[in-house]
């Protein structure tokens, strides 16, 4: 039943930043992989569940299982917060009602163990789904193909620790997963936050005229106004975009360390105003924080072996990927 393609579950926590919607369209649309299905994570993930699943039904893709996640950190005392819009203008009261409330964990579990060969996991938002994937089933590591992950940052100088958003909205997750043998393969958010959209691929999008795309700009805007710019940056499809052999990701290799910080410190999160906003008490969570350190590869010494992005050719890449998303099926009933 092989059929030579990757097969691959894309993990997601769409509904915030804009960039996973792209991710889950650009993956839905290409045949070099075979999607095996979608989980969704942090805090609503019912309705990031119904955003999925109504995208993957608008590109003709409505066979693609999509099941929700957990929505707590694994992190002990950890809130789940978030800044994004969560489908506002994309998917309907009824239409989060309609979702099941799911079990991503289980659903990852069973994928694994069904699946006649390895499969290759994305991870595009906090890796909680994955780290207590990890903590149940560690056997299951050696099915994991790769996991690709977006997160972490390569120079040390370049983000704040605290403001790389996936790894530290549940370290502790981050650190399982990330730590948990399987191949690794990481777009790190200085990196991958280089390629970028605006009014130009809006209209693009809106030009293809199909009920997703139309759609996804519905979504675009609104993230637009949270961030209070004109453009946006790619980080999720251009990572994720990797399994499907585009070149645009230059990967070398490095050893991976995770630093968990012993101790609580203050994040101050702040966000514009935005009425389905879920900042935390008062904008402030005392957590400890995750850092990556990637280091010259040293397969005989310790740490986690990963390819990680070390520069990314944005101009190709944003091309191909809007290309690819505007050949989506226009046919398709937006009710
Ligand atoms: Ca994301």
């Amino acid at each position: 039943m092989g059929t030579g393609r990757r097969r691959v579950i894309l993990d997601t926590d769409v509904g915030g930043d804009i960039d996973d919607a792209f991710a889950i369209a650009l993956l839905a649309l290409s045949p070099e992989i075979e999607l095996v299905g979608m989980t969704t994570e942090h805090g609503d993930t019912r309705r990031r569940a119904a955003i999925a699943r109504k995208l993957l039904r608008l590109l003709g893709r409505g066979n693609v299982p999509v099941v929700a996640g957990r929505q707590q950190p694994l992190e002990p005392g950890q809130p789940a917060f978030w800044g994004g819009s969560e489908g506002e203008g994309f998917v309907t009261t009824a239409d989060v009602a309609a979702e099941p409330v799911g079990d991503a964990v289980a659903f990852l579990r069973e994928a694994l163990r069904a699946s006649p060969e390895p499969l290759t996991l994305i991870t595009i938002g906090p890796m909680t789904n994955v780290g207590a994937l990890v903590q149940q089933a560690p056997d299951l590591v050696t099915k994991i193909k790769t996991l690709v992950v977006m997160g972490g940052i390569l120079d040390a100088g370049a983000v704040p620790v605290h403001h790389e958003w996936n790894l530290n909205s549940d370290p502790l997750a981050a650190e399982l997963a990330l730590n948990c043998g399987a191949p690794l393969v990481v777009g790190v958010q200085d990196v991958v936050k280089s390629p970028t959209i605006g009014p130009t691929e809006r209209q693009r999008l809106l030009d293809a005229g199909g009920p997703a795309h139309r759609g996804i700009v519905a979504m675009l805007d609104r993230w637009l106004a949270v961030v209070q710019r004109a453009w946006t940056s790619m980080y999720d499809p251009a990572t994720a975009a990797w399994t499907l052999g585009w070149p645009y990701l230059k990967l070398e290799p490095r050893r991976l360390r995770t630093v968990l910080g012993p101790d609580p410190v203050e994040r101050r999160v702040s966000f514009p105003t935005w009425p389905t906003l879920r900042p935390p008490p008062g904008g402030v969570v005392r957590q400890r924080l995750v850092r990556t350190v990637f280091e010259p590869p040293d397969p005989a010494g310790d740490g986690v072996q990963a390819l990680v992005s070390v520069a990314h050719d944005d101009a190709g890449f944003i091309a191909a990927m809007i290309d690819r998303i505007c050949s989506g099926r226009r046919d398709v009933r937006s009710e």
